[in-house]
């Protein structure tokens, strides 16, 4: 029989999203998400009749987390009728007597496997040939992995499956520029010869494919996204691991909220029109959050009422984010002459790239003599 898990990493429990101004119901939103993912990854792990759950690291966001956020964790975790391995990340680091990993020894029920130790974890005790062989984290950054201790193992226990679980970049995948985060080669993780490495730290999926075989590690990536560096809608990985120790994993969509970067260039309330239209026809715009960046140009009359359709377009979505500042007023003969005098120097300027409907440079040159003026 093949052994079946569910592999996950960087729910960041705890986040409070006082990064931007969002809206105090859309960050609460925002929170509640990453609660409802780990209840969503439980009920999917059991549905796929999963023997197993691996958290690849950063369950919880911070190592200081209220100690309710770890309590009600333990409360969807123990709802899985399997094991769940649990691995220190960078965010949630181990420390014996630090706040989350105090709550999880005391509230820790049977089949929680906590990966604190750089030390082999059989799990044949809950019916499960495969032994797992933690990188904890313990420390928000280090310039070492914590790969060392398997080099110098001297014998590896008895197992159907041996599977690395460890969290941290990998060089040429994750950016690290710094190398501050564990930083690991795939060579080395090579040359420790697992079945399978279950990574977690980084927040997109790796490899970006929806079926891989036989790779050397994966990356869960974030199953719910948590910002605009997160650009997809959430992933975990179901692996099975045949007889033979070979790894199939399917990737599968955990996610509720979408974040998105749009740039437009519009010259007209037609083409803001067009794109709320595009928006309010993409799938889950209710779940968007938006950044738009628009540029170009509108008549005098569209852009003074510019902020009601950019409302428009906000009601349609969870929220948005609108930079304009690229965006200006059409310059038309009328706007000319209501601003400068009929025959002084800026009038005659602008007037004569408007008749030889230069936009981009009546644009700048009116800028200019705006600028001037005040
Ligand atoms: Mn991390």
């Amino acid at each position: 029989m093949p052994l079946k898990f569910l592999h996950t990493a960087d729910l960041h429990l705890g986040m409070t999203f006082k990064n931007r101004h969002y809206p105090d119901e859309v960050r609460e939103q925002l929170v509640e998400a990453r609660f409802d993912v780990l209840a969503g990854l439980v009920e999917k792990a059991q549905a796929e009749q999963c023997q197993l759950l691996i958290i690849a690291g950063d369950l919880f966001h911070r190592a200081n987390v209220a100690p309710g956020v770890v309590e009600r964790a333990v409360e969807i975790l123990e709802r899985f009728q399997g094991c769940v391995a649990l691995l220190p990340g960078n965010h949630d680091y181990y420390e014996p007597y630090g706040a989350i990993w105090r709550v999880l020894r005391e509230k820790a029920f049977d089949g929680l496997i906590l990966l604190i130790h750089m030390q082999p974890y059989p799990l044949h005790e809950y019916g499960i040939e495969a032994v797992l062989y933690p990188a904890p984290c313990d420390r928000k950054h280090s310039p070492e992995n914590r790969l060392d201790w398997i080099t110098g193992l001297d014998e590896r226990p008895v197992g159907r499956w041996h599977i690395g679980v460890a969290h941290g970049t990998v060089r040429g995948i994750s950016p690290d520029f710094e190398k501050q985060y564990f930083p690991m080669h795939e060579a080395e993780l090579v040359t420790l010869k697992m079945d399978h490495w279950c990574l977690g730290h980084t927040h997109v999926r790796y490899p970006d494919l929806d079926h891989v075989e036989r790779e050397t590690f994966i990356y869960s990536g974030s199953p719910e996204p948590d910002g605009f560096d997160c650009r997809h809608g959430g992933n975990a990985w179901v692996t099975e691991l045949d007889d033979k120790g070979h790894a199939v994993s399917r990737s599968i969509k955990t996610g509720r909220f979408y974040f998105c970067e749009l740039q437009r260039q519009i010259q007209s309330r037609t083409d803001l029109e067009r794109v709320h239209q595009e928006l309010i026809s993409t799938t889950g715009v209710e779940n968007s959050l938006v950044k738009l960046k628009l540029s170009g140009t509108l008549p005098e009359a569209d852009y003074e009422t510019r902020i009601s359709l950019y409302n428009h377009i906000r009601d349609a979505l969870l929220y948005l984010e609108i930079d304009d500042s690229a965006l200006a007023i059409e310059i038309t003969s009328e706007v000319i002459s209501s601003n400068f005098p009929e025959g002084s120097f800026p009038h005659r300027l602008l007037t004569r790239l408007a008749e030889k409907d230069d936009r981009e440079a009546l644009q700048v040159a009116y800028r200019l003599v705006e600028g001037v003026k005040q």
